[in-house]
């Protein structure tokens, strides 16, 4: 669908942050950020954190027109947090909306080549798991589990991805437009396969850009067996729902 258009790198880009309890981390990435790309907006969009991280993403703003902030009143997961930050950019008319992490797992540096492949695609997944990947000091068993859910997460949906899970991504505005963000309910990590298969499902194109993704050195991980329990669940639903999909149309088509 990308074909023929160039739409991925005009400006405005907005960069997406949910935070929760990353007062030590926001700054010095938001300063890696824009010495990166100088021009791009940022949405923190925080959750009430109760280290201050809302109102540290504040005083950065009061100072800074790319800075902006959305305060949400309770922690209620990454995927909320992100659907309201794809709301506020699609109508503020943003051509590009990027999810990132607060936390430095994602190298700001590494933005500029998922924007120039946006230009070939509607949603660039910058990926652990495609040759020039690369992971920097997470532990053997995140690693593992993260590994694990990819394998299970493409056997289960059919969709080829490699890195169904990761969370830094650039999405054509379009996209985000075209999908019914209010119906995504998925919280934790799922809700990155959860946008993966309905912007493959809508169509779209995906590409994986290789990205070398780093533990994070300050603060502590939301990461939890809920969440690694939502996402099992929930990917052999959707897996069973396509495979009974392909079936039916098989056996309807004879
Ligand atoms: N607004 C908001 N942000 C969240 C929430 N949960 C996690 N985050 C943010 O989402 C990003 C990813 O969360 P992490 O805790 O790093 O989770 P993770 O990357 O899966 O786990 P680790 O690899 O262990 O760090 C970070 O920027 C968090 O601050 C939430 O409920 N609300
Ligand atoms: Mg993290």
């Amino acid at each position: 669908m990308a074909e023929g258009s160039h739409a991925g790198t005009t400006e405005p880009v907005l960069v997406i942050i949910p935070t929760y309890n990353e007062r030590e981390n926001l700054t010095p990435l938001l300063q890696r950020l824009h010495d990166a790309l100088p021009d791009v907006h940022v949405l923190v969009v925080d959750d009430g954190s109760p280290d201050g991280t809302g109102e540290l993403a504040d005083k950065v703003a009061a100072s800074d027109d790319r800075v902006h902030v959305l305060h949400r009143t309770e922690k209620a997961g990454l995927g909320a947090a992100y659907i309201a930050g794809f709301h506020w950019g699609l109508a503020r008319d943003y051509r590009t909306l990027v999810e990132m992490d607060a936390d430095g797992s994602h190298a700001p540096e590494d933005l500029p080549r998922l924007l120039a492949a946006l230009d070939e695609s509607d949603l660039v997944i910058g990926s652990r798991y495609v040759p020039g990947g690369a992971l920097v000091n997470w532990p053997k068993r995140r690693e593992m589990l993260s590994r694990g859910a990819n394998i299970y997460s493409r056997l289960a949906l059919g969709v080829p991805v490699n890195d169904m899970t990761a969370g830094f991504r650039a999405y054509r505005a379009q996209v985000l437009s075209a999908l019914p963000l209010d119906e995504i309910a998925s919280a934790g990590y799922c809700f990155q396969i959860d946008l993966t298969l309905r912007t493959a499902e809508a169509g779209f194109d995906i590409v994986e850009v290789p990205i070398t993704f780093t533990e994070r050195e300050v603060g502590t991980s939301k990461m939890n067996g809920s969440i690694v329990g939502e996402a099992m669940l929930r990917v052999a639903q959707w897996g069973l729902h396509r495979r009974l999909g392909q079936v039916r149309r098989l056996v309807t088509r004879r």
